[in-house]
């Protein structure tokens, strides 16, 4: 089998005004497409970050990619990472994330784009050899990956534009009240079993006061983790730890409470002097292996949030599987706003991993049919959980109709790059800055 093209297709979604550290989501979040259609008359998908520079990084292996046996993955990760190395080592600040909006680091854009190609070629084998994706990356360890309800606080508002606004399902989400509300409805519609809030928004008693809630609201057998994307200051980080010290226990977790491995090790090395041993997750402090030892050696994080668009594809993140359960670390899942096809290509690596530890988070929920691109309309999540379906590859056709939806949407919007406080500075305060401690 060859690939014969490669096709990228540039989307927009709806996306609610979704609140972090990094500001606030745009009307719409970017997506790419990507198909690589070979001569056996099979097409690979996969689904990626959007914009120029995901579009860039694609383009500039379409050369490469175009004639190649979708088998042979191997090859184009030496010749992409190597390519990564040199410029990493000539970078003046080396690659660090702390600063940049997860998946926009332009220092990792060839794990993207590798993951992106090596994603659409295991859904070609899969086809090609009648396979679930999962089967074909060394086998399932379970059929159902469980996902957790990822809170936002939130602007009223359901994403969209004027004649394209969708339906505000959420309101407005600022206080306890409305988190406790905002996660009742979302449980009620996924059945989920584990709860990460996105903090890094409001002051810290407030963000504390909404864990509280939660923990009545929903009790002890559903585990609590806060991300407040490096908001805090190392004695925020440790004052928020001490107070949520029994929430965030049995099964949550602290996730890039603040800047850096030296700050996260300094809040674990304080905790554990209080007896505290809430752990530490991160997807800003370690994004990629080299950023692993580091991690062990300060004891700064505990569970590794693993995700196949950024970490170089499904294979490595098997990889980063067998090593954080060698180095007795946990295992969890990032995401960003994203469509069926990337939550299908989250759920078979996920099911192919020995050691994940927890519920991958998803912001699925946020997005809704009116921007699937999927075949038959949304995933469908039963009891918090997405199943790996009877069929081979990722399991999942395009509409193509929804994709030339996408398309245009694309093509009306002003941005091409993901700016959270540029919409921060448009809808909320003209002087915002994403300044790191906030509090
Ligand atoms: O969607 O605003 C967001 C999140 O903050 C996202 O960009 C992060 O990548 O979900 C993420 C995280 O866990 O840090
Ligand atoms: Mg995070």
């Amino acid at each position: 089998m060859k690939i014969t093209e490669l096709v990228l297709h540039p989307i927009a979604i709806a996306d609610p005004p979704l609140r972090s550290s990094y500001g606030l989501h745009a009307p719409f979040a970017l997506r790419t497409v990507v198909e690589l259609k070979t001569d056996s008359g099979l097409t690979g998908f996969s689904e990626t970050y959007g914009g120029d520079g995901p579009l860039a990084g694609l383009e500039a292996v379409r050369a490469r990619v175009t004639g190649m046996d979708p088998f042979q993955l191997a090859g184009l990760w030496r010749d992409l990472s190597a390519e990564a190395e040199r410029e990493i080592a000539a970078a003046p600040g080396g690659r660090s994330q702390t600063f940049l909006v997860p998946g926009e680091n332009p220092l990792d854009r060839h794990a993207r784009t590798f993951a992106a190609i090596e994603i659409a070629c295991l859904d070609l084998i899969g086809k090609a050899t009648g396979k679930p994706v999962c089967d074909v990356i060394g086998g399932r360890v379970r059929d159902r990956v469980s996902f957790s309800a990822y809170l936002f606080y939130k602007h009223g508002g359901g994403g969209g534009v004027g004649g394209d606004a969708r339906e505000d399902e959420y309101g407005e989400v600022l206080s306890a009240e409305a988190c406790v509300r905002e996660c009742r409805q979302m449980i009620a519609q996924y059945g989920f079993r584990e709860i990460k809030l996105k903090g890094g928004v409001l002051d810290p008693a407030m963000e504390i006061a909404s864990i509280r809630a939660l923990r009545a609201e929903f009790g002890a057998s559903y585990p609590l983790r806060i991300d407040p994307n490096c908001a805090w200051s190392v004695d925020t980080s440790v004052e928020v730890g001490r107070a949520l010290k029994n929430e965030l226990s049995g099964g949550g977790y602290l996730e890039d409470p603040c800047a850096t491995l030296e700050g996260m090790g300094e809040v674990r090395r304080r905790l554990l002097a209080e007896r505290n041993d809430t752990p530490q997750a991160s997807n800003v402090a370690v994004t990629c292996f080299a950023d692993v030892p580091r991690a062990r050696e300060l004891d700064a994080v505990q569970i590794v949030l693993s995700d196949p668009h950024y970490w170089g594809g499904m294979r490595n993140v098997q990889q980063l599987s067998h090593l954080t359960g060698v180095l007795g670390m946990g295992l969890s899942m990032h995401s960003n706003s994203h469509l069926g096809v990337s939550l299908m290509a989250m759920t078979h690596v996920a099911a192919a991993c020995p050691n994940l530890t927890y519920a991958c988070d998803t912001h699925y929920p946020w997005q809704t049919a009116q921007d699937e691109i999927v075949e038959g309309g949304r995933v469908k999540f039963v009891d918090g959980c997405v199943a790996i379906p009877d069929k081979p590859g990722l399991g999942v056709e395009l509409d193509y109709d929804q994709i030339a939806r996408g398309r245009e949407r694309y093509r009306k919007i002003p941005f091409r790059k993901r700016d959270d406080e540029a919409e921060m500075r448009k809808h909320v305060d003209p002087a915002w800055k994403r300044v790191l401690p906030r509090w």
